[in-house]
């Protein structure tokens, strides 16, 4: 498939260079694109810019109605767009469809937002004097999203973004374009004005044109922590406003009063599901001391029944990662732990004899804390196993590390799970359930260096996106002085 831009309104091929892009799983070419040059992105910025004008003067309901018909389009295609992702990015069927339906809940929600959007009617200090809040769009919004999820990702960018008034100018990750062809065809079958929505294809190139074109008000981005860092710098030198989604460690701690049996089911959805190419996956499991072999054994088990294999078979768990890259970030590690002799338990090496780019689930343990294997971010099937003395200890070591996305704390006692909710330091805890399957309607996102404080969906989207305008309205029809005149009643 030959995918191409999307810019005011019109399809066209980008000028740069070509793109070609394979199935992970069986690396035949599934689709390429050109990149865009910065004339594109130029052109993309200014119908945008042209859009924004009037597309901010259209009531915020109005704009939900678009947002509605996109969420029913997301609706129809869900099956075609999720083969897309399979394909791509090699996702199973289950986990495409469920990526699909985060944007369909999203297309929703917001939809919904256009008829709340709240702002504020507070009392004011002086009399006969009305004072509120309201919000306003910011402008064009560059969003820059990475292959792993490369539907429900963007659609926390775009869609609340458009709701509130915003136009849209949206990079992709370069392995996905014929996925962001189909979901942008939602845009553009919803009938949105042309310019309001607009996609660019290309590799980092064309995204650090849009983090640098001075017309964009707002980068949204998610990737990794490094590229973000540049991001971030080359952004600031604007005082341009910035979005970020980084990398993470995420941790799993179980204690001795768990289900253990839940835990372990819990740990490999969430490690291994994706491939453990999520943000979000559990990489960690900090175990308290008494039950390290036993939830051990079980973990291997279960690890034992995945099906490994090309995601076209409805029967596979875990398909392949992206790219060779991947695999050989990966293999690094697994040499790293050989040479600090942690056992590898499970997998801990590329599958022969399969075209594409397969790692077998791989369990090592125990892992000392301090080890690079249980700091830093390997964005593969890899799971390290650490042991705890206690709730304090493991709430420690979870918040030992640079990042701070997800945590989960499997326990049967109250008690322990208030005490791990308040103490560990991450954006999202989850009790007795994996570090993974966040919902939309809540705020998402991670403290330290997963980001910069700002947080995507739920109601903390809208403030991501808009700027607030406060308004004072005094009908005293005299000089009234705030902090001075208050008690002249
Ligand atoms: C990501 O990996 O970038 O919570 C996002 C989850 C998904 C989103 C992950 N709903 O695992």
């Amino acid at each position: 498939m030959q995918a191409q831009n999307f810019v005011g309104g019109t399809w066209k091929s980008g000028s740069g260079e070509k793109i070609l892009n394979y199935n992970p799983a069986t690396r035949e070419p599934v689709s390429e694109a050109n990149s865009s040059s910065e004339q594109d992105v130029q052109e993309a910025v200014v119908k945008a810019g042209a859009a924004f004008e009037l597309w901010r003067k259209k009531p915020a309901p109005l704009r939900g109605e678009y947002l509605y018909q996109i969420g029913m389009l997301l609706k129809e295609r869900k099956q075609r767009i999720a083969r897309l992702i399979s394909l791509e990015v090699g996702k199973t069927k289950v986990e495409a469809e469920g990526e699909v339906q985060e944007a369909i809940d999203m297309a929703f929600y917001m939809a919904g937002e256009g008829r709340r959007m709240f702002g504020h009617t507070i009392p004011s200090e002086l009399p006969d004097k009305w004072t509120m809040s309201a919000r306003e769009p910011v402008g064009i919004i560059g969003a820059i999203s990475a292959f792993n999820f490369p539907v429900a990702v963007p659609s926390w960018k775009i869609l609340p973004s458009l709701i509130l008034g915003n136009t849209v100018v949206w990079k992709p990750s370069p392995e996905t374009p014929a996925t962001a062809t189909e979901f942008t065809r939602c845009f553009e079958d919803a009938g949105l004005p042309p310019g309001v929505f607009n996609l660019i294809l290309g590799d980092a190139q064309p995204g650090q044109f849009l983090v640098e074109e001075p017309r964009v008000a707002h980068i949204s981005f998610t990737g990794s922590t490094e590229t973000g860092k540049v991001v971030y710098e080359s952004a600031a030198k604007q005082l341009k406003r910035v979005s970020l989604e980084l990398g993470g460690k995420n941790a799993i701690i179980v204690l001795k009063d768990a289900n253990l049996e839940l835990a372990a089911e819990g740990i490999v959805w969430a490690a291994f599901g994706t491939s453990g190419q999520r943000c979000t996956a559990a990489s960690r499991v900090i175990i308290e001391e008494g039950i390290y072999d036993q939830l051990l054994q079980r973990i291997l088990q279960i690890t034992s029944q995945l099906n490994i294999g090309d995601v076209r078979d409805e029967n596979v768990d875990v398909g392949p990662l992206i790219n060779e890259n991947s695999i050989e970030k990966v293999e690094a590690y697994i040499k790293r732990a050989v040479e600090e002799n942690i056992k590898v338990h499970c997998g801990g090496k590329r599958l022969e004899g399969l075209p594409g780019h397969f790692f077998a689930p791989t369990v090592l343990g125990p892992v000392d804390p301090t080890s690079p294997l249980a700091k830093e971010e390997i964005f593969g099937p890899v799971l390290c196993l650490i042991k705890a003395q206690g709730l304090d200890e493991a709430i420690k070591i979870n918040n030992s590390v640079s990042y701070g996305l997800s945590t989960a704390v499997f326990t049967r006692n109250v008690n322990h799970a208030f005490t791990g909710i308040k103490g560990i330091d991450t954006g999202i805890v989850y009790v007795n359930h994996g570090t993974t399957g966040a919902e939309i309607q809540l705020p998402f996102g991670g403290t330290k260096d997963t980001g910069n404080g700002m947080r995507e969906a739920g109601q903390a989207a809208l403030d991501a996106f808009s700027e607030w305008k406060t308004i004072y309205i005094d009908y005293s029809d005299k000089l009234q002085r705030a902090q001075i005149d208050t008690d002249l009643l």
